[in-house]
């Protein structure tokens, strides 16, 4: 079958202009409305979208990220540049102690292999911009060495830091908390977008009374360490850390540096990924610290060792039963789990970013899935758009629109003209 290229060029044409309209110079916001700052993950992607089409902004994304990087290395999940009312929990909630106003916590640090991803597309002109962002990434990551392992795997210490924000990976840890004083508040996210689609009032008592906890103890990881409620080994951070570290150690030899300290975290990581096994479920599952409990969820973030550089034979047969299930790609939660919620964010949808992803790591392992995986994800947004994510039973646009993250997917890795497919 010929492919369309007239709608593709269509396609690639709006995803450029979602960048551009999202673009706040120097960084994008995920969505307008919805998330009107700069968060971590989603910048790290965006690059990967401007690559294709402006390099320098692509640089600058990254580099704007590291901007608001703590002393202790910590770089926030949430820069507030320029304050906004349609967002809750802003600054003044968060008290970030960095140099610019920021949340207190962080995010899964994809941003080394963003950075090298297009290092590789740009090898002469990226080469300055790697050796300035090497130290910031070093110190970042060693952040996530010092204060979040727990056996060798990274634990979140918020729900949003892992990024799956109402994922039932962090149930247990939630349900040991009572939000005792929390207050009155009022949420923006449930103006924006169908309350359906968004994590509960129950869910969010707990994000905002762990915010206030941060606050209170002044984000000094030490104190916030000890008689923690809420401490999980997570799928999401291992993996993304362990891969993220082994695109540095690269980038880090080929500026001339001693990358032993890098080798080290990578063989701690290593054996940490192998403490996510639940050998119940046959697969990479969150592990409560506190409660020593499993999440029992087969996730998309089960899917991300080969992203991480592990080839595990047990997990391709599950991926299979899932792919199954679902008609675009990988959603956030089987379908076959009780808990799971077609619309509801982390409980069921498809993201594209999680696709690509995966699907990247399949490739690298010679699985043809992996190519399954982009062409599916390339489908889903062709025929359903830029949406912040979809309904995995039949591709329906959820959430926020004009999705930053979803059209760098779409420039970086879906886009039929990525590869001439
Ligand atoms: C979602 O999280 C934010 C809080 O960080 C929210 O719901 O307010 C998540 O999907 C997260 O992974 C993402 O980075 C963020 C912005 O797209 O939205």
């Amino acid at each position: 079958m010929m492919r369309d290229t007239s709608a593709t060029d269509a396609r690639d044409e709006e995803a450029r202009s979602i960048l551009q309209r999202n673009d706040r110079g120097g960084y994008t916001i995920p969505t307008s409305g919805l998330y009107p700052y700069q968060w971590n993950w989603d910048s790290a992607f965006a690059a990967i979208g401007f690559a294709e089409f402006d390099m320098d902004r692509a640089w600058a994304e990254i580099e704007t990220l590291f901007s608001g990087q703590w002393s202790n290395g910590m770089v926030p999940h949430i820069l507030f540049h320029v304050e906004d009312e349609g967002y809750y929990p802003g600054p003044d909630v968060w008290q970030g102690i960095g140099p610019i106003p920021s949340s207190g916590i962080s995010q899964p640090p994809v941003a080394a292999t963003m950075a090298r991803m297009i290092h590789a597309q740009d090898p002469d002109a990226g080469a300055h911009h790697i050796a300035a962002l090497y130290e910031p990434m070093l110190r970042w990551h060693r952040w996530f060495m010092e204060w979040r392992l727990d056996r060798g795997a990274v634990c979140v210490t918020h729900p949003w830091e892992a990024g799956r924000d109402n994922a039932p990976d962090w149930d247990v840890g939630l349900a040991a908390i009572d939000p005792v004083g929390v207050g009155t508040y009022t949420r923006r996210d449930t103006s924006h977008v169908d309350s359906a689609m968004r994590p509960t009032k129950y869910d969010y008592d707990r994000y905002i009374w762990l915010v206030q906890r941060g606050v209170r103890l002044g984000w000094d990881e030490a104190a916030m360490l000890k008689d923690t409620p809420f401490r999980v080994a997570d799928p999401t951070m291992t993996f993304i850390l362990l891969r993220a570290c082994r695109d540095l150690a690269v980038m880090g030899r080929d500026l001339g540096r001693d990358v032993s300290e890098i080798e080290g975290w990578i063989a701690t990581l290593e054996a940490g990924a192998e403490t996510l096994w639940n050998p119940a479920l046959g697969c990479y599952d969150s592990r409560d610290a506190v409660a020593g409990t499993w999440s029992g969820a087969i996730s998309n973030a089960s899917f991300l060792n080969w992203y991480a550089g592990i080839d595990r034979s047990e997990v391709l047969p599950v991926l299979k039963t899932v792919l199954s299930q679902s008609k675009y790609g990988v959603p956030s939660l089987a379908s076959s789990d009780p808990r799971f919620d077609a619309k509801r964010y982390w409980r069921g949808p498809v993201w594209g970013m999680m696709n690509l992803m995966i699907g990247t790591g399949l490739s690298e392992f010679g699985y043809s899935e992996g190519e399954d995986l982009r062409v599916l994800t390339g489908d889903l947004i062709a025929e359903h758009g830029f949406a912040e994510y979809f309904d995995p039973t039949d591709g329906a646009p959820a959430g926020g629109s004009t999705f930053t993250w979803t059209a760098a997917v779409w420039l970086g890795w879906a886009s039929p003209n990525k590869t001439g497919a």
